[in-house]
């Protein structure tokens, strides 16, 4: 069983629980936002991601209920809490209702889901989190991660084992295709769930086949600096279906089960294939899986500076070929590259949210300033900064 001593977020959402219900929680479950290292839109192709866990978690404290109730409320980041409306669990169903949820949308799906797998024990959840929202981090996939281990360990299973971990990010998955409506891959609750402590995840998402990669940036004198632009652009959720309709498109056109099937030595011949609007997306799609394999090489053989060009190249790829990157990204990494950062991309769907810069430790202050003094300059809101760590996946939270 993955058991942490318990986090601040842990902490927050036993204590919010008790002072609501009038009782201590039977238990606590958090899942952490991620960071992806590369492997962007290449999740819904079948293809190669390479994420790691932050030490930002969502928490869920919990009791059972026999009622089929499912009661959720939710510590927000001014310390008060929102209740959603009490939820018969038998009733949920995907649909335009979903919409009118908001936030508890999210919930409400995974406990869809998991009544469709036969558990359907009803629950009271108190939520308390510090995954930054609206950042490109995945603080969806930990809300859905952490209900999902807290419904399950409340129904009276054990915490899932590695096999299992999948099968939940699966769930995870389906809650926010069918439920919320949102067509995203699988990345990011198999980030959540799956990712270990100290590691990448190096996940073939067609095989479901996944290696923990040490990853020990700090050892070789490196740091993640993860850079929230703060930014969410309004056309995200449609920009990202546009391009994942777009890859599909172009594997049927080629008569392939998805982009993942083209190899790098056949790409100038499927291009040709292909109407001119598509080449793009799948050039980004195939050169990127490449992208991540040499990453993981690199990772193995502890060349750990020599990721910088990759994640260059994966920018380039995502702002010209796939076109989701953003003007305060393009900034970010700009800046961060010029300060003498060893290289810098935007993570996650992109559209505005977060950037990740690899930088040697002594830069580290430096790089901050200087995109800081950028930000200002232009204008713009700051972004917040932070060393990314590679922490543990989803888990029983120690009371
Ligand atoms: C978002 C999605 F949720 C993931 O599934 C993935 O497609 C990612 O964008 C892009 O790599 O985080």
């Amino acid at each position: 069983m993955v058991t942490h001593s318990a986090t601040s977020s842990s902490a927050t959402a036993a204590s919010a629980f008790t002072a609501l219900h009038d009782r201590t929680p039977q238990g606590v479950w958090s899942a952490p936002g991620r960071v992806n290292l590369i492997g962007e839109h290449t999740d819904y192709n079948d293809g190669f991601v390479l994420p790691f866990a932050l030490p930002h978690r969502l928490a869920a404290a919990g009791s059972g209920r026999d009622d089929g109730l499912l009661t959720v409320a939710s510590v927000g980041s001014d310390g008060r809490l929102r209740h959603a409306e009490p939820m018969r669990i038998g009733e949920l169903a995907p649909g335009a209702d979903a919409a009118e949820l908001g936030w508890a949308a999210y919930p409400a799906g995974v406990a869809w889901v998991l009544r469709e797998q036969g558990f359907d024990r009803g629950a009271d959840l108190v939520l308390a989190g510090d995954v930054p929202t609206g950042a490109g981090l995945s603080s969806s996939a930990a809300l859905e991660c952490a209900v999902a281990l807290a419904l399950l360990g409340l129904a009276g299973r054990d915490e899932p084992d590695e096999a299992a971990r999948v099968e939940v990010a699966r769930w995870a998955q389906r809650a926010e295709n069918e439920f919320v409506g949102v067509p995203t891959g699988v990345l990011d609750q198999t980030a959540s769930m799956c990712c270990v402590d100290g590691h990448a995840l190096f996940l073939d998402v067609r095989s479901g086949q996944a290696e923990q990669v040490p990853f020990d940036a700090a050892a070789a004198g490196l740091r993640i600096l993860v850079i929230d632009t703060r930014v969410k652009h309004a056309h995200s959720e449609s920009g990202y279906g546009d391009r994942r309709q777009g890859t599909e498109r172009a594997a049927d056109l080629l008569g392939i089960k998805a982009l993942r099937d083209i190899a790098a030595d056949e790409l100038d011949t499927s291009l040709a294939a292909l109407p001119e609007e598509l080449r793009p997306l799948v050039r980004h799609v195939v050169t990127e899986n490449e992208r991540v394999l040499h990453a993981v090489n690199l990772l193995r053989e502890g060349r750990l500076a020599d990721l910088g060009p990759l994640l260059d190249a994966s920018h380039e790829s995502l702002r010209i070929d796939y076109r989701v990157s953003a003007t305060e990204l393009d900034l970010a990494v700009e800046t961060a590259r010029s300060a003498g950062a060893l290289g810098a991309r935007m993570t996650g769907g992109g559209f505005g949210g977060s950037a990740i810069a690899l930088v040697r430790a002594e830069h580290q202050d430096s790089v901050e300033a200087a995109v800081t003094a950028a930000f200002d300059r232009e204008g713009l809101r700051l972004p917040r900064m932070f060393v990314g760590v590679p922490s543990p996946g989803a888990g029983t939270d120690a009371a």
